[in-house]
């Protein structure tokens, strides 16, 4: 166990326990409960995430900053609290101080998720869709934070590749930068979150939680810090149709544009567009992928726990 004593630390005690013996445990971010999802979405899928990973075996430990702490693992009341609260802070790196010294409650992105999991020694963490770069990026430079936290914190992120409304080629090309390996799950495609394909490719393929988990292992304990992109195609029966999906998302990205929505109020702006839009739909395919990617998560992270 190389859980590091880090102040601001309040592990749930299920969480605790779990790490202390060994056992596999899975991190969950809290900015897909609290921006990523309308309410009562957002507590249902919450909550099935946990029971998904406990039936696989493994911890399951949502993440957010309360009390002036960092937070791992959430209680149905907390997660309640998280998903109907009136304002909550998304939190990427730059915010966390903030939100620990406000003491107000803050929902975790991918790279703060990230941040926290690696402090409490948690090595598996599933989203939904990382963020990346932006389309239009080389005239905004708007590039989410979590690809620099890939770089540099030792977290493999379960994803459903990366939000179509992004620059998929320019995100992978970063990701390449930043030196972060790129898995396909039965797939040699990069998925596009919505949808099974991109055209794009990944780095390697890999199917079975037994071969990733040894990648991971290989990977850290030859001591190159930093996070794995684990690219989890959304299930056949829940994808959306690429090309519908797009000219979906090519009014969403005008909507925003014409009413100068920018920054970290983007990304959640456009995934309620696309669900308007799409009349639900996109929801749907949301959910779907969310818990397929929990289950994958959870089956590494017991492979890993096997093979230490
Ligand atoms: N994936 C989803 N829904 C979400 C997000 C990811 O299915 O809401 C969130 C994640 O928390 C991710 C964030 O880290 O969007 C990216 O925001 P930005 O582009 O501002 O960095
Ligand atoms: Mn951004």
């Amino acid at each position: 166990m190389n859980r590091t004593v880090f102040p601001p630390l309040d592990l749930a005690p299920e969480v605790a326990k779990a790490l202390d013996t060994g056992r596999a445990v899975v991190a969950l971010e809290s900015t897909i409960i609290a921006h990523g999802m309308p309410y009562p979405q957002n507590v249902e899928t919450a909550r099935t995430l946990q029971e998904i990973i406990r039936a696989e075996g493994a911890v399951p430990a949502t993440i957010a900053v309360m009390g002036g702490k960092y937070k791992v693992g959430l209680n149905h009341e907390e997660l309640h609290a998280l998903a109907t609260a009136e304002s909550v802070r998304k939190l990427s790196r730059r915010d966390v101080p903030l939100a620990l010294t406000s003491g107000e409650i803050g929902a975790t992105t991918v790279a703060s998720t990230m941040i926290i999991a690696a402090a409490a020694g948690i090595r598996l963490f599933a989203t939904g869709g990382i963020g990346g770069v932006h389309r239009g990026a080389e005239y905004t430079f708007d590039v989410s934070a979590d690809l620099t936290e890939l770089r540099q914190t030792s977290v493999a992120v379960v994803s459903a590749g990366a939000k179509a409304i992004l620059d998929l080629p320019k995100t992978l090309e970063m990701l390449e930068t930043f030196g972060v390996p790129v898995l396909g799950v039965g797939t040699d495609e990069f998925p596009a979150f919505y949808s099974r394909t991109s055209g794009l490719g990944v780095d390697a393929r890999m199917d079975a939680p037994e071969e990733i988990a040894a990648f991971l292992k290989a990977k850290w304990s030859a001591g190159l810090e930093g996070g794995v992109l684990i690219a989890n195609p959304v299930p056949e029966s829940d994808a959306l149709d690429a090309g519908a999906i797009e000219s979906t998302i090519a009014s969403a990205i005008a909507e925003a544009e014409a009413a100068g929505i920018g920054g970290k109020r983007l990304t959640p702006f456009l995934l309620r567009r696309i669900t308007e839009l799409t009349a639900g739909q996109s929801l749907v395919s949301n959910v779907a992928l969310v818990k397929n990617n929990a289950r994958l998560a959870a089956r590494i992270a017991v492979a890993l726990a096997e093979n230490s």
